[in-house]
Protein backbone atom coordinates (compact mmCIF):
# COMPACT_ATOMS: atom_id res chain seq x y z
CA UNK A 1 0.00 0.00 0.00
CA UNK A 2 1.57 3.29 -1.00
CA UNK A 3 1.71 5.95 1.45
CA UNK A 4 0.09 8.89 0.07
CA UNK A 5 -3.09 6.67 -0.75
CA UNK A 6 -3.34 6.12 2.82
CA UNK A 7 -2.55 9.53 4.08
CA UNK A 8 -6.16 11.04 3.52
CA UNK A 9 -8.95 10.78 6.52
CA UNK A 10 -10.77 7.42 6.36
CA UNK A 11 -13.51 8.92 8.07
CA UNK A 12 -16.55 10.60 6.90
CA UNK A 13 -17.56 13.92 8.73
CA UNK A 14 -20.66 12.62 10.64
CA UNK A 15 -18.70 10.41 13.13
CA UNK A 16 -16.90 13.34 14.19
CA UNK A 17 -18.32 15.27 17.41
CA UNK A 18 -19.19 19.12 17.48
CA UNK A 19 -20.12 18.94 21.02
CA UNK A 20 -17.38 19.23 23.40
CA UNK A 21 -17.88 20.64 26.75
CA UNK A 22 -14.88 22.14 28.86
CA UNK A 23 -14.80 20.02 31.38
CA UNK A 24 -13.95 16.96 29.09
CA UNK A 25 -11.40 18.96 26.83
CA UNK A 26 -9.67 20.09 30.30
CA UNK A 27 -10.09 16.57 31.64
CA UNK A 28 -7.85 15.66 28.28
CA UNK A 29 -5.13 18.12 29.55
CA UNK A 30 -4.93 16.79 33.35
CA UNK A 31 -4.29 13.45 31.73
CA UNK A 32 -0.39 12.15 32.80
CA UNK A 33 1.70 12.93 29.52
CA UNK A 34 1.85 9.39 28.70
CA UNK A 35 -1.75 8.46 28.41
CA UNK A 36 -2.67 11.62 26.44
CA UNK A 37 0.01 11.17 24.21
CA UNK A 38 -0.95 7.62 24.09
CA UNK A 39 -4.75 8.09 23.06
CA UNK A 40 -3.90 10.48 20.78
CA UNK A 41 -1.55 8.48 18.81
CA UNK A 42 -4.06 5.53 18.42
CA UNK A 43 -7.07 7.94 17.27
CA UNK A 44 -4.14 9.49 14.66
CA UNK A 45 -3.96 6.06 13.84
CA UNK A 46 -6.93 5.46 13.32
CA UNK A 47 -7.76 8.67 10.90
CA UNK A 48 -4.13 8.89 9.26
CA UNK A 49 -0.88 6.77 8.02
CA UNK A 50 1.03 7.48 10.91
CA UNK A 51 4.69 8.36 9.26
CA UNK A 52 3.88 10.73 7.04
CA UNK A 53 3.98 14.82 6.74
CA UNK A 54 1.93 16.72 4.63
CA UNK A 55 4.36 20.03 4.00
CA UNK A 56 2.90 23.55 3.09
CA UNK A 57 5.08 26.40 2.17
CA UNK A 58 4.58 30.17 2.88
CA UNK A 59 5.11 33.18 1.59
CA UNK A 60 4.56 36.81 2.83
CA UNK A 61 3.06 38.54 -0.59
CA UNK A 62 2.60 41.77 1.19
CA UNK A 63 4.83 42.69 4.08
CA UNK A 64 3.89 45.51 6.94
CA UNK A 65 1.92 48.50 7.61
CA UNK A 66 -0.92 46.46 8.98
CA UNK A 67 -4.00 48.17 10.58
CA UNK A 68 -4.68 45.67 13.27
CA UNK A 69 -2.71 45.42 16.39
CA UNK A 70 -2.12 42.03 17.03
CA UNK A 71 0.02 41.99 19.83
CA UNK A 72 3.00 39.01 18.20
CA UNK A 73 2.98 40.73 15.09
CA UNK A 74 5.82 42.18 13.76
CA UNK A 75 3.38 43.67 10.66
CA UNK A 76 1.44 46.03 12.55
CA UNK A 77 1.83 49.71 11.89
CA UNK A 78 1.04 50.13 15.81
CA UNK A 79 4.45 49.12 16.93
CA UNK A 80 7.78 49.25 15.46
CA UNK A 81 9.14 46.08 15.19
CA UNK A 82 12.14 46.98 12.49
CA UNK A 83 9.88 45.54 9.38
CA UNK A 84 10.12 47.88 6.21
CA UNK A 85 6.53 48.00 4.07
CA UNK A 86 6.48 46.27 0.97
CA UNK A 87 4.05 46.65 -1.85
CA UNK A 88 2.13 43.58 -2.85
CA UNK A 89 4.76 41.55 -4.94
CA UNK A 90 4.23 41.29 -8.79
CA UNK A 91 2.58 37.67 -10.17
CA UNK A 92 5.47 36.37 -11.77
CA UNK A 93 7.89 36.45 -8.49
CA UNK A 94 5.51 34.98 -6.17
CA UNK A 95 4.75 31.85 -8.77
CA UNK A 96 8.71 31.60 -9.43
CA UNK A 97 8.80 31.21 -5.47
CA UNK A 98 5.72 28.60 -5.86
CA UNK A 99 7.64 26.17 -8.62
CA UNK A 100 10.50 26.29 -6.37
CA UNK A 101 8.27 25.14 -3.55
CA UNK A 102 7.13 22.45 -5.73
CA UNK A 103 9.97 21.29 -6.71
CA UNK A 104 10.97 21.11 -2.93
CA UNK A 105 8.40 18.51 -2.25
CA UNK A 106 5.60 20.81 -0.98
CA UNK A 107 2.20 19.80 -1.85
CA UNK A 108 0.56 23.22 -0.65
CA UNK A 109 1.81 27.11 -1.14
CA UNK A 110 0.28 29.31 1.34
CA UNK A 111 0.23 33.86 0.84
CA UNK A 112 -0.27 35.47 3.36
CA UNK A 113 -0.91 39.21 3.30
CA UNK A 114 -0.28 42.11 5.87
CA UNK A 115 -3.98 43.44 5.42
CA UNK A 116 -7.33 44.02 8.10
CA UNK A 117 -9.14 43.22 4.51
CA UNK A 118 -8.31 43.12 0.98
CA UNK A 119 -9.16 45.83 -1.16
CA UNK A 120 -10.65 44.46 -4.33
CA UNK A 121 -7.69 45.81 -6.81
CA UNK A 122 -5.46 43.76 -5.07
CA UNK A 123 -7.69 40.62 -4.82
CA UNK A 124 -7.59 40.64 -8.45
CA UNK A 125 -3.63 40.15 -8.00
CA UNK A 126 -4.19 37.71 -5.68
CA UNK A 127 -6.53 35.59 -7.73
CA UNK A 128 -4.04 35.65 -10.72
CA UNK A 129 -1.61 34.13 -7.96
CA UNK A 130 -3.96 31.20 -7.09
CA UNK A 131 -4.96 30.27 -10.12
CA UNK A 132 -0.50 30.61 -11.11
CA UNK A 133 -0.55 27.88 -7.95
CA UNK A 134 -3.31 25.82 -9.19
CA UNK A 135 -2.05 25.51 -12.40
CA UNK A 136 1.71 24.32 -11.49
CA UNK A 137 -0.31 21.46 -9.67
CA UNK A 138 -0.37 22.12 -6.03
CA UNK A 139 -2.95 23.38 -3.57
CA UNK A 140 -3.32 27.05 -3.14
CA UNK A 141 -4.18 28.96 0.36
CA UNK A 142 -3.95 32.67 1.04
CA UNK A 143 -4.49 34.37 4.32
CA UNK A 144 -5.48 38.13 3.78
CA UNK A 145 -7.39 38.84 6.98
CA UNK A 146 -11.29 39.81 7.00
CA UNK A 147 -13.29 39.17 4.44
CA UNK A 148 -17.23 39.85 2.46
CA UNK A 149 -19.39 37.72 0.92
CA UNK A 150 -18.73 38.74 -2.61
CA UNK A 151 -14.23 38.40 -1.78
CA UNK A 152 -15.36 35.03 -0.68
CA UNK A 153 -17.14 34.08 -3.66
CA UNK A 154 -14.47 35.67 -6.34
CA UNK A 155 -11.66 33.39 -3.92
CA UNK A 156 -13.97 30.53 -4.82
CA UNK A 157 -14.25 31.24 -8.38
CA UNK A 158 -10.53 31.25 -8.54
CA UNK A 159 -10.26 27.27 -7.40
CA UNK A 160 -9.20 28.46 -3.73
CA UNK A 161 -8.81 25.25 -1.95
CA UNK A 162 -7.85 26.44 1.65
CA UNK A 163 -8.26 30.13 3.94
CA UNK A 164 -5.94 30.66 6.83
CA UNK A 165 -8.32 32.45 9.45
CA UNK A 166 -6.90 31.62 12.73
CA UNK A 167 -8.69 32.23 15.93
CA UNK A 168 -5.13 32.56 17.79
CA UNK A 169 -6.63 32.40 21.65
CA UNK A 170 -9.75 31.76 23.80
CA UNK A 171 -12.67 34.44 23.64
CA UNK A 172 -11.54 35.55 26.79
CA UNK A 173 -8.31 36.54 26.27
CA UNK A 174 -8.59 37.71 23.10
CA UNK A 175 -8.73 41.21 24.17
CA UNK A 176 -5.40 40.77 25.41
CA UNK A 177 -3.83 39.73 22.78
CA UNK A 178 -5.56 42.25 19.50
CA UNK A 179 -8.29 45.20 20.37
CA UNK A 180 -8.51 45.98 16.10
CA UNK A 181 -10.98 43.48 16.09
CA UNK A 182 -13.23 40.85 18.23
CA UNK A 183 -13.04 37.28 17.98
CA UNK A 184 -16.26 36.99 16.59
CA UNK A 185 -15.24 38.94 13.32
CA UNK A 186 -13.25 35.87 12.89
CA UNK A 187 -15.32 33.23 13.63
CA UNK A 188 -17.84 35.40 11.00
CA UNK A 189 -15.32 35.46 8.30
CA UNK A 190 -14.39 31.51 8.85
CA UNK A 191 -17.96 30.55 8.51
CA UNK A 192 -18.51 32.39 5.43
CA UNK A 193 -15.33 30.67 3.92
CA UNK A 194 -16.62 27.46 5.15
CA UNK A 195 -19.94 27.83 3.65
CA UNK A 196 -18.67 29.01 0.76
CA UNK A 197 -17.32 25.42 0.00
CA UNK A 198 -13.27 26.52 0.58
CA UNK A 199 -11.95 24.40 3.47
CA UNK A 200 -10.55 26.35 6.39
CA UNK A 201 -7.25 26.12 7.72
CA UNK A 202 -7.45 27.56 11.58
CA UNK A 203 -5.44 27.47 14.63
CA UNK A 204 -3.75 29.72 17.27
CA UNK A 205 -0.70 30.72 18.83
CA UNK A 206 0.66 29.54 22.41
CA UNK A 207 3.09 31.07 24.66
CA UNK A 208 1.07 34.52 24.61
CA UNK A 209 0.83 34.27 28.45
CA UNK A 210 -2.47 32.48 28.29
CA UNK A 211 -3.26 30.07 30.60
CA UNK A 212 -4.57 26.18 30.25
CA UNK A 213 -8.33 27.19 30.09
CA UNK A 214 -7.53 29.50 27.45
CA UNK A 215 -6.25 26.88 25.51
CA UNK A 216 -8.95 24.73 26.28
CA UNK A 217 -11.27 26.78 24.93
CA UNK A 218 -9.50 27.83 21.93
CA UNK A 219 -9.50 24.09 20.79
CA UNK A 220 -13.19 24.22 21.69
CA UNK A 221 -13.71 27.06 19.69
CA UNK A 222 -12.03 24.95 16.60
CA UNK A 223 -13.78 22.00 17.37
CA UNK A 224 -17.65 22.98 17.82
CA UNK A 225 -17.37 24.62 14.85
CA UNK A 226 -20.34 23.16 12.50
CA UNK A 227 -17.43 21.56 10.13
CA UNK A 228 -13.93 20.91 11.80
CA UNK A 229 -10.98 22.97 9.82
CA UNK A 230 -9.35 21.02 7.29
CA UNK A 231 -5.65 22.23 8.74
CA UNK A 232 -5.37 23.46 12.41
CA UNK A 233 -2.11 25.35 12.50
CA UNK A 234 -0.43 25.30 16.25
CA UNK A 235 1.76 27.99 16.60
CA UNK A 236 4.40 28.51 19.30
CA UNK A 237 4.93 32.17 19.39
CA UNK A 238 7.79 33.21 18.01
CA UNK A 239 8.87 36.31 20.25
CA UNK A 240 9.18 39.45 17.79
CA UNK A 241 11.76 42.03 19.68
CA UNK A 242 9.08 45.25 19.24
CA UNK A 243 5.80 43.88 19.56
CA UNK A 244 3.93 43.83 22.83
CA UNK A 245 4.15 40.02 23.29
CA UNK A 246 7.85 39.97 22.06
CA UNK A 247 8.90 39.31 26.06
CA UNK A 248 5.93 36.75 27.08
CA UNK A 249 7.64 34.05 29.31
CA UNK A 250 8.55 30.50 27.18
CA UNK A 251 5.87 28.23 27.79
CA UNK A 252 6.70 24.71 28.77
CA UNK A 253 7.77 22.35 26.44
CA UNK A 254 5.30 19.54 27.30
CA UNK A 255 2.23 22.01 27.76
CA UNK A 256 2.66 22.66 23.56
CA UNK A 257 2.57 18.82 23.14
CA UNK A 258 -0.39 18.30 24.70
CA UNK A 259 -2.17 20.84 23.28
CA UNK A 260 -1.18 19.00 19.95
CA UNK A 261 -2.13 15.93 21.31
CA UNK A 262 -6.10 17.68 22.29
CA UNK A 263 -6.16 18.87 19.24
CA UNK A 264 -5.91 15.24 17.32
CA UNK A 265 -8.26 14.03 19.74
CA UNK A 266 -10.99 16.77 19.34
CA UNK A 267 -10.25 16.87 15.75
CA UNK A 268 -9.03 13.35 14.74
CA UNK A 269 -9.73 14.03 10.93
CA UNK A 270 -8.23 17.28 10.28
CA UNK A 271 -4.77 17.85 9.87
CA UNK A 272 -2.76 19.36 12.73
CA UNK A 273 0.02 21.69 11.70
CA UNK A 274 3.10 21.74 14.03
CA UNK A 275 3.36 25.99 12.31
CA UNK A 276 5.41 28.81 13.76
CA UNK A 277 8.36 28.11 16.43
CA UNK A 278 10.01 25.02 15.20
CA UNK A 279 13.26 27.22 14.57
CA UNK A 280 13.80 27.03 18.42
CA UNK A 281 12.26 24.04 19.28
CA UNK A 282 14.39 20.67 19.98
CA UNK A 283 14.01 17.60 17.67
CA UNK A 284 13.23 15.89 20.62
CA UNK A 285 10.16 18.01 21.17
CA UNK A 286 9.07 18.26 17.33
CA UNK A 287 9.51 14.23 17.57
CA UNK A 288 6.96 14.14 20.19
CA UNK A 289 4.92 16.58 18.56
CA UNK A 290 4.57 14.10 15.52
CA UNK A 291 3.51 11.38 17.97
CA UNK A 292 1.17 13.29 19.52
CA UNK A 293 -0.85 13.62 16.38
CA UNK A 294 0.87 16.71 14.28
CA UNK A 295 1.25 15.32 10.70
CA UNK A 296 2.20 19.24 8.86
CA UNK A 297 4.23 21.47 8.75
CA UNK A 298 5.73 24.66 7.28
CA UNK A 299 8.72 24.11 5.05
CA UNK A 300 10.43 26.35 3.92
CA UNK A 301 13.98 28.65 5.18
CA UNK A 302 11.67 31.56 6.04
CA UNK A 303 7.93 31.60 7.69
CA UNK A 304 6.34 35.14 6.76
CA UNK A 305 8.66 37.66 8.44
CA UNK A 306 11.02 35.07 10.65
CA UNK A 307 13.61 31.93 10.35
CA UNK A 308 12.01 29.09 10.11
CA UNK A 309 14.22 25.40 10.48
CA UNK A 310 15.81 24.92 7.35
CA UNK A 311 14.82 22.60 4.99
CA UNK A 312 18.09 21.00 5.26
CA UNK A 313 17.51 20.51 8.85
CA UNK A 314 14.13 19.38 8.40
CA UNK A 315 15.47 17.25 5.25
CA UNK A 316 17.42 15.09 7.57
CA UNK A 317 14.66 15.22 11.20
CA UNK A 318 12.66 13.13 8.50
CA UNK A 319 15.45 10.85 7.60
CA UNK A 320 15.97 9.97 11.57
CA UNK A 321 12.41 9.21 12.21
CA UNK A 322 11.25 7.96 9.15
CA UNK A 323 9.42 10.23 8.24
CA UNK A 324 7.55 10.55 4.31
CA UNK A 325 6.02 13.88 2.57
CA UNK A 326 2.59 13.08 1.42
CA UNK A 327 2.88 13.57 -1.93
N1 LIG B 1 -3.29 39.42 8.20
C1 LIG B 1 -3.85 38.14 8.09
C2 LIG B 1 -4.46 37.64 9.37
O1 LIG B 1 -4.07 38.06 10.45
O2 LIG B 1 -5.33 36.78 9.28
C3 LIG B 1 -2.87 37.12 7.56
C4 LIG B 1 -1.44 37.13 8.01
S1 LIG B 1 -1.15 36.80 9.75
C5 LIG B 1 0.55 37.16 9.88
C6 LIG B 1 -1.34 35.03 9.85
C7 LIG B 1 -1.17 34.35 11.18
O3 LIG B 1 0.21 34.23 11.52
C8 LIG B 1 -1.76 35.01 12.43
O4 LIG B 1 -3.12 34.76 12.55
C9 LIG B 1 -1.00 34.34 13.54
O5 LIG B 1 -1.67 33.19 14.00
C10 LIG B 1 0.33 33.92 12.88
N2 LIG B 1 1.45 34.69 13.46
C11 LIG B 1 1.77 35.97 13.17
N3 LIG B 1 2.83 36.36 13.88
C12 LIG B 1 3.20 35.31 14.64
C13 LIG B 1 4.23 35.10 15.61
N4 LIG B 1 5.07 36.07 15.94
N5 LIG B 1 4.34 33.90 16.19
C14 LIG B 1 3.47 32.91 15.87
N6 LIG B 1 2.48 33.04 14.97
C15 LIG B 1 2.33 34.24 14.36
C1 LIG C 1 -0.11 30.10 10.62
O1 LIG C 1 -0.88 29.60 11.46
N1 LIG C 1 1.15 30.38 10.84
C2 LIG C 1 1.76 30.99 9.67
C3 LIG C 1 0.60 30.96 8.63
N2 LIG C 1 -0.48 30.43 9.39
C4 LIG C 1 0.24 32.17 7.88
C5 LIG C 1 2.40 32.27 9.96
C6 LIG C 1 3.48 32.20 11.03
C7 LIG C 1 4.11 33.54 11.15
C8 LIG C 1 5.26 33.56 12.11
C9 LIG C 1 5.84 34.91 12.28
C10 LIG C 1 6.39 35.53 11.03
O2 LIG C 1 7.17 34.87 10.31
O3 LIG C 1 6.10 36.71 10.79
FE1 LIG D 1 -2.11 42.32 10.48
FE2 LIG D 1 -2.37 39.67 10.34
FE3 LIG D 1 -0.25 40.79 11.61
FE4 LIG D 1 -2.65 40.97 12.71
S1 LIG D 1 -1.51 39.07 12.30
S2 LIG D 1 -1.17 42.65 12.48
S3 LIG D 1 -3.97 41.13 10.91
S4 LIG D 1 -0.71 40.89 9.45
Amino acid sequence: MSQASTARPLVTPSTLRHDWPMDEIEALFALPFNELLFRAHSVHREHFEPNTVQVSTLLNIKTGGCAENCGYCSQSAHFDAGMEREALLAVEEVLDAARAARDGGATRFCMGAAWRKPKQKDLEVVIAMIQGVKGMGMEACVTLGMLDDDQVAQLREAGLDYYNHNIDTSPEYYDQVVTTRKFSDRIETINRVSEAGIKVCSGGILGMGEGRRDRAAMLQELANLPEHPGSVPINLLVKVPGTPLGDSPDLDIFEFVRTIAVARLLMPASYVRLSAGRQTMHDEAQALCFFAGANSLFYGDKLLTTENATTDHDRQLFERLGLQIET
